[in-house]
């Protein structure tokens, strides 16, 4: 392991510490809640997110059960006929040109859209939300559990069933149609599909409201935004159909959509068996994923999974914390699994060394930026799963190291959206829900410090 490594303490070392920052990321989330649901931070994005409120989930049933519950019963509430869960949840009460693009933009919604006048967005995110619903189960057996997950569950699995029939590509993979719903949207790993979507810049920098809550250089640019319009207006017009997704302007395959969705209906079948239902489709549909995952995405040269042009069939050659995150998944190939801890801990990622968190992409590439947005910084929520990953895969202690890690980037800079991941600098916006909801689960597990000498 390289230099600099923090040792992370024993639970009594900095009890006192974790206790005000508990307190601290309770008092946000508390903060940020809006009566059923919780936004992700109330300045840049004052709406519901898909993949935020699984993650929030996560960390709300440490406070309150009965809240986790209800994040994910409102995001599924918003929940498409055709089963997708979008993106955003628009929130009535918040005005049109608070976030852009904001609900016009994605009207007229189709017949099998949102229920009744729900505005949202016609994208998803990745689907993290039976994994967190999973999550929210162990921390709640008894009836009150059952009667939320038995109202949940259909919702989760028709989601899911959403991206088996209408999104699966060849070879057998999950597509995603917009960098928006890769979750890590400014993503390197985007650049090259992107460079064939022509877009002018027109009138991008006066429609956008991003930059009035967070610097330019740490946000994507207007030449970024041209192209996420277009795609995502290319898409509405069509009605959001889902035929010819390979014609699309954007198509890509990528590793931790893929992870997440089998990761999540792994966790499926094990909410079916809580309710007393049969879960071996969803075993023998993870499975049948994995199978495709380590088949076509793994890159034994970069030691990680990588993303997949579906328009072109090519492997798009980047390191991106998002390789890293089939780590969570059971049964990886014991070659994969010794790959992705080498590249982890080495010069790409310095996890256990030089960085604090998991940086969002490699840092021995000549394109990282540590400071813009998904190109170098770390999140708290990738650094989460992979910090899942670690425990899955027995790294007891490499999981300490990032679990305080973790910890010591927010009690040092607040609970921010993304961390320079070399000098822990707090970048994007402040009071970041997802940044605090994790934060207190790390806390609160009671195995995640273990000593080390
Ligand atoms: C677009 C809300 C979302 C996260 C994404 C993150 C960012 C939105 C934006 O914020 O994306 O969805 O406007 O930049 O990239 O992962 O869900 O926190």
């Amino acid at each position: 392991m390289a230099e600099s490594t923090p040792v992370p303490a024993g639970p009594g070392e900095h009890a006192e510490a974790d206790d005000r920052l508990r307190r601290q990321a309770v008092a946000t989330l508390m903060s940020n809640w809006r009566g059923a649901s919780t936004v992700p931070t109330s300045t840049l994005y004052p709406h519901q997110w898909s993949w935020d409120s699984a993650f929030i989930a996560i960390g709300l049933a440490r406070v309150s059960v009965r809240r986790a519950y209800a994040e994910l019963a409102s995001l599924h509430g918003a929940q498409w006929a055709d089963g997708r869960v979008p993106q955003i949840v628009f929130n009535r009460g918040v005005a049109e040109d608070a976030y852009f693009p904001g609900p016009a933009f994605w009207r007229p919604l189709p017949a099998d859209g949102p229920p009744g006048d729900v505005a949202t967005t016609g994208l998803v995110q990745p689907p993290m939300h039976a994994a967190a619903a999973l999550a929210v189960a162990a921390r709640s057996p008894g009836r009150d559990a059952r009667t939320a997950l038995r109202r949940l569950y259909p919702r989760l699995a028709a989601y899911h069933d959403y991206l088996f029939t209408r999104r699966l590509v060849q070879p057998g993979l999950a597509a995603i149609v917009h960098p928006w719903e890769s979750g890590l949207d400014n993503s390197p790993a985007w650049d090259g599909p992107l460079r064939a979507v022509q877009a002018p810049v027109g009138d991008i920098p006066r429609l956008r409201r991003d930059l009035l809550h967070a610097g330019a250089a740490h946000r994507p640019t207007d030449q970024d935004y041209a192209r996420y319009l277009h795609i995502a207006a290319h898409y509405r017009d069509r009605g959001y159909a889902d035929t010819d997704l390979t014609g699309l302007p954007f198509c890509v395959v990528d590793p931790l959509f893929n992870a997440l969705l089998a990761w999540s209906e792994r966790a499926l079948a094990e909410l079916a068996g809580f309710l007393g239902l049969p879960g071996d489709r969803h075993l023998d549909r993870a499975g049948a994923l994995e199978q495709a995952l380590h088949r076509h995405l793994f890159d034994a040269r970069l030691g990680c999974y990588v993303a997949l042009d579906a328009r072109t069939g090519e492997r798009i050659p980047r390191r991106t914390v998002g390789g890293l995150v089939p780590l969570v998944l059971p049964g990886l190939p014991a070659d994969h699994r010794d790959a992705l801890l080498a590249t982890l801990t080495g010069p790409a990622f310095g996890v256990g060394g030089r960085a604090r968190g998991v940086p969002s992409y490699d840092l021995t590439a000549p394109d990282l930026d540590l400071h813009r947005y998904w190109r170098g910084p770390a999140w708290i929520n990738t650094s989460w799963l992979v910090w899942q990953g670690l425990r899955r895969a027995g790294q007891d202690e490499l999981a300490a190291r990032l679990a305080r890690s973790m910890v010591r980037l927010v009690s040092e800079a607040g609970f921010r959206e993304y961390f320079d991941p070399l000098t822990g600098q707090g970048l994007g916006a402040s009071d970041f829900s997802w940044s605090a909801a994790l934060a207190i689960d790390v806390l609160d597990t009671p195995d995640a410090w273990i000593e080390v000498v």
